[in-house]
């Protein structure tokens, strides 16, 4: 089993001293370190426990070099809390304790550090602070150790409980794709480029192909060791350096992302849920500038509060969207601490819910909400079922593909098709070819799709169909035309719709006429588009267009309908009905007649002269425009609108 222990704790209380005592390895290995006897960047150094091996990390306790520290707390799995006897708890002991509560960092010990300076009067005293220090925290029940770097009292026994400890901690999950965030990076005469860091999941191997993320440059990799021995592949867990191929060591910084190819997407904004300190000064508002370290990396963002008040009190939890200066990567489940961008303090921490949300807007705020809710899936049970749906859930009828998904969840290819595969076959999600779409909007796409149609042959009855491009870019000219397709696909499977060639019609919609239904189709049109304004009773119009061919009234009725469907013929009462541009014909007529008489009221008669109509045209006429508000009574006149 592979561990990694981190130390915490203020300056000059004996961390590096510890790590010297276990391993004999002196962890401050810059010049400047060895000069100014203070520990400024990370150190690291192994320690073999038999069934465990443990890469230690020496992290420095000035205050000035916090960002040092976090760049080294965020990969542990066990912390040792270095408290000296002869000071007691102090500033950074504080703040290291509270990075590491914030990170989440589940193990750990306490560690009393310079037992050869103090008497057992003083030492209770300390361990009382100690004590009072982690009250209701990971490290509540964490053992309490004493030694003395100096003397070598009690290191045996603290290797025997840190092995008892880290014995007891559960695996990595591994669920995620290969990532080493780098911590540090130097070349190597004849070699070139190296890049050393905690690989967090994953696994690399000589030869391997691998992407450098943020940047996105692709390297090969020459070598791998771990624990200072070439090895073929490192694991999860494992303190590792990597020999590169392809890049110059200048070009690599602490804070890039050593992972697979072509994976993993680098963002500028994420949602998070996080926790403001109770000792912090003051509440975090939106707007407020921040420094974000996650990972191995620093990056400055602004904050914005997702709650009403915009604001977060001090002790209190909340979500919230950060928006960073510059590109990062990061996955959901990541813990980050937030500090204040001057003066540098640490001011809360917490967790990324979503790496790739859109930009939040203050009047969504409570979906917004209910959505973060969701995903920070209370109890700690991590359904990755529920979190992809969600995700899915967010891109609407846009959907996401295999890859948008991997860039937002980081997980393994065979835990995201399991996942994947989970929700296609509860429906939850649709497979649209290379998409998957919210069963939510696919539902709707299909619903907008089918009253599209519907509406096409109200407009155009006679028509057999909607032209399939048409319906596309009504329906889905935002969307991928895979997504397109599977609406189509589905709505004719079960059939609703049928696509014929080009065309895509309901499949209760009859159109084909026959060579006779046409004939009555035209004569039926041509008799309202003549006779104008002195309209046949319905009956007659319908008796006329259906003489001399093998159809009956009913059937001309029927291809009449067609006709009051499509708007070419207006129905005026039960009985009258008109072609549509004889009405709008009389409507300019009264428009006009509007205009000439400056808005005087018309009555029936001036009406029957202006239309040239008898008065049982001319009332039923009226009537309709009243109710089509083309006209308002006014007694026995009308008040032209
Ligand atoms: N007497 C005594 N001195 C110690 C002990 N451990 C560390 N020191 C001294 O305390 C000073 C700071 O130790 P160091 O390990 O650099 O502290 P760090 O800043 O926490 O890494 C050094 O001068 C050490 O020699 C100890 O157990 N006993
Ligand atoms: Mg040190």
């Amino acid at each position: 089993m592979d561990i990694i222990v981190g130390t915490a704790g203020h300056i000059d209380h004996g961390k590096t001293a510890l790590v010297k005592a276990l391993t004999g390895v002196d962890a401050d290995r810059l010049p400047e370190e060895k000069r100014r006897g203070i520990t400024i960047d990370l150190g690291f150094a192994e320690l073999d426990l038999g069934d465990v091996r443990i890469g230690l990390v020496d992290v420095p306790g000035h205050e000035k070099f916090v960002k040092n520290m976090l760049a080294g707390a965020s990969g542990i799995d066990v912390v040792l809390l270095i408290i000296a006897a002869d000071e007691g708890v102090m500033p950074q002991t504080r703040e290291h304790f509270e990075i590491c509560r914030l990170l989440e960092i589940q193990t750990g010990l306490i560690v009393l550090t310079k037992r050869d300076l103090v008497d057992e009067e003083l030492l209770e005293l300390v361990k009382l602070d100690a004590q009072e220090l982690v009250e209701n925290s990971f490290l509540e029940n964490a053992p309490m150790i004493e030694v003395s770097a100096k003397t070598g009292e009690g290191i045996e026994n603290f290797k025997r409980l840190l092995l008892e400890t880290v014995q007891k901690i559960s695996h990595r999950k591994n669920e995620t794709v290969t990532r080493l965030p780098v911590d540090r990076s130097f070349s190597i005469k004849g070699f070139g480029a190296v890049v050393t860091g905690t690989l967090i999941s994953g696994e690399i191997s000589e030869t391997d192909e691998m992407q450098l993320l943020p940047v996105g440059r692709n390297i090969r990799v020459r070598g791998v060791q771990t624990y200072g021995k070439p090895t073929k592949t490192a694991h999860a867990g494992q303190r590792t350096a990597v020999n590169l191929s392809g890049i110059e060591y200048g070009e690599i910084e602490r804070g890039m992302i050593l992972s697979e190819k072509n994976i993993l997407r680098p963002t500028q904004i994420f949602d998070a849920e996080i926790e403001v300190l109770k000792d912090a000064k003051k509440s975090l508002r939106s707007r407020a500038r921040v420094r974000v370290h996650i990972g191995t990396t620093e990056a400055l963002a602004r904050v914005q509060v997702l709650n009403e008040e915009r604001e977060i009190a001090q002790g209190a939890k909340d979500f919230v969207q950060l928006r960073l200066e510059v590109p990062i990567v990061t996955l959901p489940n990541e813990r980050f601490i937030l500090r204040s961008y001057s003066p540098q303090i640490t001011i809360a921490g917490g967790q990324v819910l979503d790496n790739m949300p859109i930009r939040h807007r203050p009047k969504n705020m409570e979906s917004v909400q209910k959505y973060l809710q969701d995903l920070t899936f209370s109890g700690k049970e991590n359904d990755r079922a529920k979190r992809l749906k969600l995700y899915v859930e967010t891109a609407h009828e846009h959907g996401l593909t295999f890859n948008d998904l991997q860039a937002r969840t980081g997980w393994r290819s065979e835990i995201l098709q399991k996942t994947i595969a989970e929700n296609v076959d509860k429906k939850a999600i649709i497979k649209a070819e290379a998409f998957y779409v919210a069963r939510a909007a696919f539902d709707g796409l299909r619903a907008r799709t089918v009253s599209e149609i519907n509406n096409y042959h109200r407009r155009s009855p006679l028509e057999r169909g909607i032209f399939r491009e048409t319906l596309r870019e009504k329906v889905f000219s935002q969307v991928s035309t895979d997504i397109f397709k599977t609406t189509i696909l589905y709505l004719e499977r079960e059939g609703e719709i049928a696509v014929e060639k080009d065309y895509v019609r309901a499949t209760s919609h009859n159109t084909e006429l026959s060579t006779e239904e046409k004939y009555v189709a035209e004569r039926l049109l041509k008799i309202y588009q003549i006779a104008r304004l002195q309209v046949p009773k319905l009956e007659d119009a319908l008796t006329e267009a259906a003489s001399g061919t093998k159809l009956n009234r009913e059937s001309a009725r029927k291809i009449f309908q067609l006709f009051i469907n499509s708007g070419e013929i207006v129905k005026i009462s039960e009985e009258f009905y008109f072609a549509k541009d004889v009405i709008s014909n009389l409507i300019n007529n009264l428009k006009e007649f509007a205009a000439k008489t400056s808005g005087r009221l018309i009555d029936v008669p001036e009406f029957k002269d202006l239309a040239r109509i008898s008065r049982k045209y001319a009332i039923p006429l009226l009537e309709y425009f009243d109710r089509e508000k083309i006209t308002r009574r006014a007694g026995d006149k009308r008040l032209i609108l």
